[in-house]
């Protein structure tokens, strides 16, 4: 998209910081970002920052006014607090996201809308397409659930024109920090030579997408016809942590040993995206395979 007035919300954040950094030569971007976990030293210096918490209408009212297009960006992402704090983070990742597609009817803004495979729970089949069944194992997908379905909503009700994207695991540069995922944790183990902590027997699987990959869908559903849907945006490609820690230790020559730890509580077993929907709607597919996605890093 170009010439446009864009709001990432989370902008400061992992994945809205790449995003902000892509929009930024082409349209005016403007970032809303509590700065709790969002980190200003990722922003480039021609945005507009509204240092604000998207749970505060002010906050949020100013920062959408005459927007074209809000990305939504701004979660607590952390699933495990979800846990232990259900109401705290049904605040930011609900009730907020509610405000701001409220907000988004009064300035008339397309919304793109970060949702989770955390929406589906444990898969009944693999690869995942967007009409397997929702059983989200805790509040944090229930949360994302709720705001893809609000999302859903306000285009059928109001013809709000909104896209939702089901983010598989994500990562890449910037991602850090005691809930980042365990690509970073391993690299980060590998480079020091610690010890590569597999939970569990390694044999689960997960659908590696780079953010850069994330970046270019968020760019497709900012302009594609086809909204008022939810898409996965993944590789299509499964990896077993074991493998990606071998991947890993390999890519870093590091001689950090791979040691088997407790299996993580309500672990997923493997999860996968079918992502032919978003080929079709957004003509999106991932470019970057997890092994040069990784060197990389
Ligand atoms: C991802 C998302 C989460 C949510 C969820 C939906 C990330 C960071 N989190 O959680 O937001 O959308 O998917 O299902 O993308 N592991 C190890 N050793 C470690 C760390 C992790 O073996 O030191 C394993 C862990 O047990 C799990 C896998 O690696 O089986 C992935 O863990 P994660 O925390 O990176 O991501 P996940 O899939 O739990």
């Amino acid at each position: 998209i170009r010439d446009e007035t864009v709001l990432v919300t989370g902008g400061a954040g992992f994945i809205g910081s790449h995003l902000v950094d892509a929009l930024v030569p082409q349209n005016e971007v403007r970032v809303l970002d509590s700065f709790t976990t969002g980190d200003r030293t990722h922003l480039p210096d021609d945005v507009t920052v509204i240092d604000g918490d998207v749970r505060d209408p002010i906050a949020l009212q100013r920062a959408a006014r005459g927007v074209d297009v809000v990305f939504h960006h701004a979660a607590v992402v952390s699933v495990s607090r979800s846990v232990d704090e259900p109401r705290q983070s049904n605040r930011t990742n609900l009730e907020a996201s509610l405000l701001l597609l409220e907000q988004a009817r009064q300035e008339d803004a397309r919304v793109v809308v970060a949702s989770s495979a955390a929406v589906y729970g444990h898969p009944e089949e693999l690869p995942l397409t967007e009409t397997a069944p929702t059983n989200p194992t805790t509040p944090y997908g229930v949360q994302k659930l709720a705001t893809d379905q609000y999302a859903r909503l306000y285009e059928d009700l109001y013809g709000l024109p909104t896209v939702t994207l089901r983010y598989f695991n994500v990562y890449g540069p910037r991602q850090q920090g005691p809930y980042s995922g365990v690509i970073s944790t391993f690299l980060e183990q590998a480079r020091a030579g610690d010890p590569i902590t597999v939970e569990g027997d390694g044999q689960q699987s997960r659908d590696f997408v780079h953010v850069s990959d994330v970046v270019r869908a968020n760019m497709r559903a900012a302009a594609t016809d086809a909204v008022g849907e939810a898409y996965n945006i993944g590789t299509g490609q499964r990896t077993s942590v074991l493998t990606l820690a071998e991947t890993i230790r390999s890519a870093t020559g590091s001689s950090s040993p791979i040691v088997h730890r407790e299996p993580r509580a309500g672990d997923i077993r493997h999860s996968g995206a079918d992502t032919s929907k978003a080929t079709r709607d957004l003509g999106f597919t991932a470019r970057v395979g997890l092994e040069s996605g990784i060197r990389s890093l």
